[in-house]
Parts: C-alpha cells; sequence; structure tokens
C-alpha cells in the first residue's frame, strides 16, 4: 500500500495526483499541520524538518521518504511503467528534469517564504518587503513558464507528463498569492491542468 501523510491543499497534491494519473491504489493520512506536532519527535521520525508530505510505501517492506519531487520520481521509476516521463538519458528528460527542479527549487520556493513569513510574522510590517520581493521572483517565474508554454498544452509539448504536475501544484500557489494572478501567458495552460479529473482528485 502506498499512503501519502497529507495537509489539504499542500504538496501532496503532487503525489495523489500522480497516483490518480496512474491509476495507483494509495491511502491518505491526514496529518496535524500543528507547529506543536510537526515538531514531535513522531513526526520528525518521519519528516526530520517537520514538513509535510512524507510518503510510505508497505508494497515490499516499510519504505519511508520525504520532498515530493523525489516521490514523484520514486512512484513513476517504480510504478510508471515508463509513462509520464521520457526515457532518462534523453535531451527530453533532461528538459523533464529542468522543469520538475525548476517547480519546486525555484519558482515555489519564494512563494512558499511568503506563506511562511506571513504565518510566523502575522502583522509585522517589516515582512512587507521580504514578501514583495518574494512576489516579484515568483512573478519572473511564471512568465517564464508562459513563454516556454507558448502555444503548447504542456510544458514538454503535446504529451502530459509529471513535469505538468510538480508546476501544476505550484502554479496553484502562484495563482493563490501573486495579487494580479497568473500571466495571460500561463492562464490557459493552468485552466488545462486544474480540469484534469486526477488534479481535482488530489484537492478535493
Ligand atoms: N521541498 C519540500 C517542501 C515541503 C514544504 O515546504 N511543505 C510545506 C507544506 S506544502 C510545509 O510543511 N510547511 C511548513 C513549514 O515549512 O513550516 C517538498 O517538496 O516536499
Amino acid at each position: 500500500m502506498l499512503t501519502v501523510y497529507h495537509v489539504p491543499g499542500t504538496r501532496g497534491v503532487r503525489a495523489i495526483w500522480l497516483c490518480e494519473e496512474l491509476g495507483l491504489p494509495y491511502a491518505v493520512e491526514p496529518v496535524d499541520f500543528s507547529p506543536e506536532f510537526r515538531s514531535s519527535d513522531q513526526w520528525r521520525a518521519l519528516n526530520p524538518v517537520g514538513k509535510v508530505p512524507v510518503l510510505r510505501d508497505t508494497n515490499k517492506g516499510d519504505f519511508v521518504m520525504f520532498e515530493s519531487g523525489a516521490m514523484v520520481q520514486y512512484l513513476l521509476d517504480r510504478y510508471g511503467n515508463g509513462q509520464l516521463q521520457p526515457l532518462a538519458g534523453t535531451p527530453e528528460h533532461a528538459l523533464y528534469l529542468q522543469w520538475s527542479w525548476f517547480a519546486e527549487a525555484t519558482f515555489a520556493r519564494p512563494l512558499g517564504e511568503v506563506v511562511n513569513h506571513s504565518r510566523e510574522f502575522p502583522g509585522d510590517q517589516k515582512i512587507g518587503a521580504v514578501v514583495a520581493e518574494m512576489l516579484s521572483r515568483g512573478r519572473v517565474c511564471a512568465e517564464a513558464v508562459g513563454t516556454a508554454i507558448g502555444d503548447q498544452p504542456f510544458i514538454l509539448g503535446d504529451n502530459f507528463s509529471a513535469a505538468d504536475i510538480m508546476l501544476g501544484y505550484t502554479l496553484m500557489l502562484a495563482e493563490r498569492f501573486l495579487p494580479e494572478g497568473l500571466p495571460a501567458t500561463v492562464e490557459p495552460y493552468w485552466q488545462r491542468l486544474a480540469a484534469r479529473p486526477a488534479f481535482q482528485k488530489s484537492v478535493s
């Protein structure tokens, strides 16, 4: 059994969305998102920095991992039968990796800091400049996605891939936190992703 330890609307969406796309059976285990629980020994044993999500795979033994992008890659490599990613070692796969890593390491990071700073320092005026700077970084990333997507349906071209799952979660954050919303160049792509039944299941 695959179990995603998850808080609704957070990065576990990526693993759930992928399981839905692949038709993999999985369970969702709700996690108490309070700082107290996340800093407990119990939770830190699963995620050493107290974040969500965590994936457990008991199909063979008992395997536990954190980092949503790594989960996506693990699930694809172990259960995907070549679906939703180009062949490893090809330039197409390099671009698949590029957009997957970009989605979390470069694009989601400033948006995540907006969330973290606003939560940790509510009402603190000094945070305004930090949040504005993070949002401007997020905006540059959203525009980069718009330029790359052009008229193609998905980030790698005609075929939906797990890189769209990685980016889709981050676009959900960007739509929520960028005051002006997503650039017009990105909006049709985001709508296309958000309309997928597997995505809708992951956020329901
Ligand atoms: N790079 C990590 C980021 C995990 C992360 O930041 N999770 C958020 C929820 S989406 C969280 O637990 N935030 C709590 C905190 O950072 O205090 C991943 O992709 O799994």
